[in-house]
């Protein structure tokens, strides 16, 4: 079949060789003539079929090879090839809106043999099918995956939204869930604490009234923000307690006021903490310090007074605190968020860790939440980071202040008993303490700290003074801090049941420290103590940098002097209290309560307008129990916290070895 398109040429060729035309230039030739017409005719006519069918039979087939090209191009480039108009689905395939379909794509593949316009015609609309195929392919692909990513984020989120339910279920089942009744142990010696003699009674007397002051004005001007700022006469906050106003110094104060019997002052905070108290609140708080403020102080008020609603609070806080130990190694992060649950660590520390004395100061507010609440998860999250912390090997028997939540790793290797470290060693001979002596294992834990300590740690000066430096960059810092004056009191109190009769031994120890912490105090203008001391050259127990000269209304010295009296009953501490307390009324309080100092070498320091809640926690109560008489809050019944809040040893408590707790 010819194509249509050659038609005209041959039939124009045929009339100018017709018998009929007028071009007969050669009569006499005329029958020669027809028959080479004929011929030619014949010639043309074979000629033109051969090369028809040659074409249908030689020539490539080249709709294919551009079916091919046009796939690979349209894959790799796509976007160059032709702009596709918007919103194209995966409909637009051979059988959709392309108007052609297979059949079309297999004659057009036959049309193409025919060549010219139509062909190409053809051919685009092939092109344009075949490239429609492969969009088609890859849009559906892409929009499958799409949807599966899609699906996982969205089974992702429900996933955490069903986690997220399950804990606030857990959380409200144990809300409404009647903590079980366990018996509380007798709050024994509470007796006012008369010491008998009325010089001390006066003492004490002035203790109380000093309380009421700096209670008083925090409940005048600042009252349900957690700290008091004096001079200002408002409310202060830190980042410890996220910024939100969670009433700390209520909380940290109420079992002093109980003990001081100032019942209108306890009920006023316990009216507080039942209407306002609420940790439902988004806030980042340091879990260390909650612990220890909030769960210590809630505990102590309960332990102290009976009231259930403390012991309530605890409980819906101490779940707070829990996501915090969701780390690979189990090992807190120092701060968490009250609402989401989400936990970090203080940007500052060493490459990300956690810090020594706050981890493991959770020990004995753990065990008493899972005796109150009759839920192990407490004990065991304690017991976690104990046995984790056993197992580690230690630079020279020390434990450095900084250990990775990720890794498990320590840290910077800085060994402290003051900031950083401190009350992780008061914690392990308190957890022996509160066990009833039970818990072997913490009391291991603390003599094999206590024997490097001494080893590398403790020193004497020039004049004879002992110091316990710090441990940094491969030497010993001949530093002390007056956090670390604490350890006069600890080694006094783990000095009965210390390894081959070395009690004497460690309550020297402990009268050397507080002897020390007492030059500190007695070498200032103000006698007052700095922040740090120094033991280097001449330097003998004396700041020599102004930021280490502040005080800020901190208890471990009066600490000390405290449970040295405890134990020896040495007139010589209730003195230095003294000289304390009146140091304190004399420099730093104002009128709206009592402030920290900036510098205790100068006649007139800066304040630093801070009531800080340990000074009512901790340094008033320990000024008054120092001129109180040994029956309030005897030392055989009761274990204070690091925040100085009391909780009762467990007599019914047995630590199993391999770890279990069992409260008989
Ligand atoms: C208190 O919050 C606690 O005693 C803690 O252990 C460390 N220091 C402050 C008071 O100085």
């Amino acid at each position: 079949m010819a194509s249509p398109a050659l038609l005209p040429l041959s039939s124009r060729r045929m009339a100018a060789l017709s018998p009929g035309s007028s071009v007969s230039f050669y009569p006499h030739h005329r029958a020669t003539l027809r028959l080479s017409e004929k011929f030619i005719l014949l010639l043309i006519l074979s000629a033109f079929i051969t090369l028809c069918f040659g074409a249908i039979f030689f020539l490539p087939d080249s709709s294919k090879h551009r079916r091919f090209d046009l796939g690979l191009q349209d894959v790799l480039i796509p976007h160059i090839e032709q702009p596709r108009p918007a919103g194209r689905d995966s409909r637009d395939g051979p059988q959709g809106g392309g108007g052609g379909g297979g059949a079309a794509v297999a004659g057009g593949g036959v049309m193409v043999h025919g060549g010219g316009e139509e062909h190409r015609h053809r051919h685009r609309e092939e092109e344009e099918q075949l490239r429609k195929m492969i969009r088609a392919d890859h849009e559906r692909a892409l929009e499958e995956a799409k949807e599966k990513l899609k699906k996982s984020k969205d089974q992702i989120r429900a996933e955490i939204q069903t986690e997220k339910n399950r804990v606030a279920q857990d959380a409200k089942k144990r809300e409404g869930k009647q903590l079980p009744k366990v018996p509380i142990p007798k709050p024994v010696g509470i007796n006012n604490g008369d010491p008998g003699d009325p010089e001390t009674r006066e003492k004490q007397e002035k203790i109380k009234e000093m309380m009421k002051h700096a209670w008083g004005n925090y409940r005048q001007y600042a009252w349900g923000h957690n700290e008091l700022k004096p001079l200002s006469r408002k409310g202060h906050s830190t980042n410890i307690f996220g910024n939100s106003q969670l009433g700390a110094t209520i909380v940290d104060a109420l079992d002093t006021l109980f003990i001081m019997g100032l019942f209108d002052e306890f009920r006023d905070g316990k009216e507080w903490i039942e209407k306002n108290l609420d940790f439902s609140v988004n806030a980042e708080v340091s879990v260390f310090e909650v612990n220890i403020r909030f769960i210590g102080g809630l505990l102590a008020a309960y332990y102290l007074s009976g009231e259930e609603v403390f012991k309530q609070k605890a409980a819906q806080l101490a779940e707070k605190l829990l996501p915090s130990f969701n780390t690979p190694t189990g090992i807190p992060w120092a701060m968490v968020n009250l609402k989401s649950g989400v936990g970090r660590n203080w940007g500052w520390a060493s490459a990300g860790s956690s810090i020594l004395s706050e981890f493991g100061t959770l020990h004995l507010e753990f065990v008493h939440l899972s005796y109150l609440t009759g839920d192990p998860i407490y004990y065991k999250k304690v017991l976690h980071i104990r046995k984790l912390l056993k197992n580690m090997d230690r630079p020279h028997g020390l434990y450095p202040n900084y250990l990775n939540p990720r890794t498990g790793r320590w840290g910077q290797h800085h060994t402290s008993v003051g900031g950083l470290g401190d009350s992780f060693y008061e914690y392990l001979l308190k957890a022996w303490l509160v066990s009833d002596k039970t818990d072997t294992e913490a009391r291991k834990m603390y003599d094999d700290a206590l024997q490097a300590i001494e080893k590398h740690l403790i020193r004497k000066s020039n004049s004879g003074l002992t110091f316990i430096g710090e441990w940094k960059n491969g030497h010993l810092e001949r530093k002390m801090g007056h956090l670390t004056c604490f350890a006069g009191g600890m080694f006094a109190l783990g000095a009965d049941g210390s390894p081959d009769d070395k009690a004497g031994h460690y309550l020297q120890l402990g009268a050397e420290i507080a002897h020390t912490c007492h030059q500190s105090y007695d070498k200032t203008v103000l006698k007052l103590g700095p922040e740090a001391f120094k033991f280097d050259g001449g330097t003998e127990g004396v700041a020599l940098r102004q930021n280490e000269k502040y005080y800020i209304l901190r208890p471990e010295v009066i600490e000390t002097y405290w449970y040295m009296w405890r134990f020896t009953h040495d007139p010589k501490y209730r003195q230095w209290g003294w000289e304390a307390a009146q140091a304190i009324d004399k420099y730093c309080r104002v009128v709206g309560g009592f402030s920290g100092v900036k510098d205790v070498y100068s006649s007139s320091p800066a304040y630093d307008d801070v009531q800080q809640s340990f000074f009512l926690a901790e340094t008033l109560k320990y000024l008054y129990l120092l001129f109180s008489s040994d029956d309030l809050l005897p030392l055989d019944y009761w274990v204070f916290n690091t925040e100085a809040h009391p909780l009762p040893i467990l007599r019914s408590m047995n630590t199993t070895l391999s770890g279990n707790i069992v409260f008989q």
